[in-house]
């Protein structure tokens, strides 16, 4: 099937943009919070994770100035309400001092996501917005990659944790993208794609820091369960 073009012109297409491009300014200034939050708790790799923190404000300026160039403003307020259940669960991770939550939910869930959203982007995107997709993704590799390094060698006393955290975690970020299933259609991705990519990146991750392929394939299972419970895009396949 010959691929549809993409006509970025059309009011369908602006006002869905508006709202995607506000999700991931958003997520990324949240993300360089959180990098900034990881600095106080990791005190010996502060100035790694203040560097990885630059980066995210970096991708939160490159992504406003796609909008910027179709001359589409993006819906920051709706953006913020919707990822604010996700900073909450980071935040309830750092009052418990729990650095395993942390670094679960930005660098193993949140980072896997962006990685999964960027690379469904990446062939629907306009001429300015594609070449910094794909600089971004680079990038959010290695933010996935400093979690799964602190993670893999103490994975014996940590996995309970990290099970427990994902399975916390996953249901907030599907009931998060679930309402977004309409506007990704109409920025030419597939939102079932997404998911999929989004659970296997996970599924990888988790097993280089230790899970076998059994137990991250048992919580993809968990994932896509809730998916045809209805809180993900139903076309989801993994
Ligand atoms: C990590 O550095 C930042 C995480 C931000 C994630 C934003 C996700 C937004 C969801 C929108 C899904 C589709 C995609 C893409 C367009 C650029
Ligand atoms: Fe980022
Ligand atoms: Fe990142």
């Amino acid at each position: 099937m010959a691929p549809v073009p993409i006509r970025f012109e059309t009011p369908a297409y602006r006002a869905a943009y508006g709202r995607i491009n506000a999700m991931v300014i958003v997520g990324e200034g949240l993300a360089c919070r959180h990098f900034r939050l990881l600095a106080e708790a990791f005190p010996d790799q502060a100035g790694d994770l203040h560097r990885l923190a630059a980066m995210e404000a970096g991708h939160a300026r490159e992504f406003a100035g796609c909008g910027v160039h179709l001359g589409i403003r993006p819906e920051l307020a709706l953006a913020r309400r919707r990822f604010a259940p996700l900073h909450q669960l980071f935040l309830e991770a750092r009052g418990q001092a729990d650095r395993v939550g942390q670094v679960v939910i930005q660098c193993l869930i949140v980072e896997c996501f962006a990685v999964a959203a960027y690379g469904a982007y990446l062939p629907v995107a306009d001429a300015y917005a594609q070449p910094i997709t794909e600089r971004v993704m680079a990038d959010e590799d290695e933010h996935l990659d400093f979690g799964e390094r602190w993670l893999r060698p103490q994975m014996d006393a940590v996995a309970g944790a990290v099970m427990a955290w994902c399975a916390r975690t996953l249901p907030v970020i599907l009931a998060m993208v679930a309402p977004l299933r309409a506007d990704v259609s109409a920025l030419g991705m597939d939102p079932g794609a997404l998911v999929g990519d989004f659970s296997a990146l996970l599924c990888e991750s988790l097993e280089r820091i230790g899970f076998s392929p059994e137990q991250s394939r048992r919580l993809l299972a968990r994932l896509l369960a809730q998916a045809a419970a209805g809180h993900w895009p139903a076309s989801a396949t993994a």
